[in-house]
């Protein structure tokens, strides 16, 4: 099994934390640059994109959230869906939104690096960070023990991503219960070895 990665993306990190809390390891990693046309990663999927994870059998996976559907049926146990698979999905989904928007706003700046941040689609982008941030923060998902859930992963992710990208951003709201989440999952093995580096 090997998964493909590289040390800044949300998505591989997910699956990175997904694998370490199911089976206690981190899964075996290659190091690649999405954006560099790595021959090894275009053979694997024909997106061009970051996470995939080859399976012992060969076969190709690819989209994070995929990857961890999969993984749990592989291993149902502990779960990542926690007590109530509709709350973790529906926040999982929040947490995915701001993932989205902040990876996009990067891509944008890629695309037209003339101010992309304050043109009206980078505001939107901005929007969708700030407003699903602040939705996750009235509504934290919990963890007290045991194994985070989808929800609790995809959130500090989350959060630890935006920070990661806009550090200092000016329009970050306050978001006190978020960073008490993060602060007790962030000792975890699989949050401390996954935390975003460039
Ligand atoms: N929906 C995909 C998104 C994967 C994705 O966008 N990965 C980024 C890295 S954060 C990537 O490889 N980007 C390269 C590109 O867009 O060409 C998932 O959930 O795995």
């Amino acid at each position: 099994m090997k998964l493909f990665l590289n040390t800044t993306s949300p998505y591989a990190r997910i699956v990175r934390i997904s694998f370490e809390e199911k089976i206690g390891n981190d899964v075996p990693g290659e190091l690649v640059d999405p954006w560099a046309d790595a021959p090894a990663l275009l053979e694997v999927n024909t997106a061009a994109r970051v996470p995939v994870l080859v399976t012992d059998e060969g076969v190709t996976l690819t989209e994070s959230l995929l990857i961890v559907l999969w993984l749990e049926r592989q291993r149902p146990g502990p779960s990542l869906i926690g007590e109530s698979a509709t709350r973790t999905i529906a926040e999982a989904g929040v947490a995915m939104g701001i993932i989205d928007a902040a990876v996009h706003t990067l891509i944008g700046r890629k695309i037209t690096d003339a101010g992309f941040d304050e043109a009206p689609v980078g505001l939107r982008r901005r929007r969708s960070m700030v407003n699903g941030l602040l939705k996750l923060e009235q509504d934290a998902p919990e963890f007290e023990t045991g194994t985070p859930d989808l929800a609790a992963i995809t959130a500090v992710v989350a959060l630890d991503y935006v920070r990661f990208r806009f550090p200092n951003a000016g329009w970050m709201p306050p978001l006190p219960r978020l960073d008490a989440l993060q602060s007790r999952l962030s000792s975890r093995p699989s949050f401390e070895r996954s935390v975003p580096r460039s």
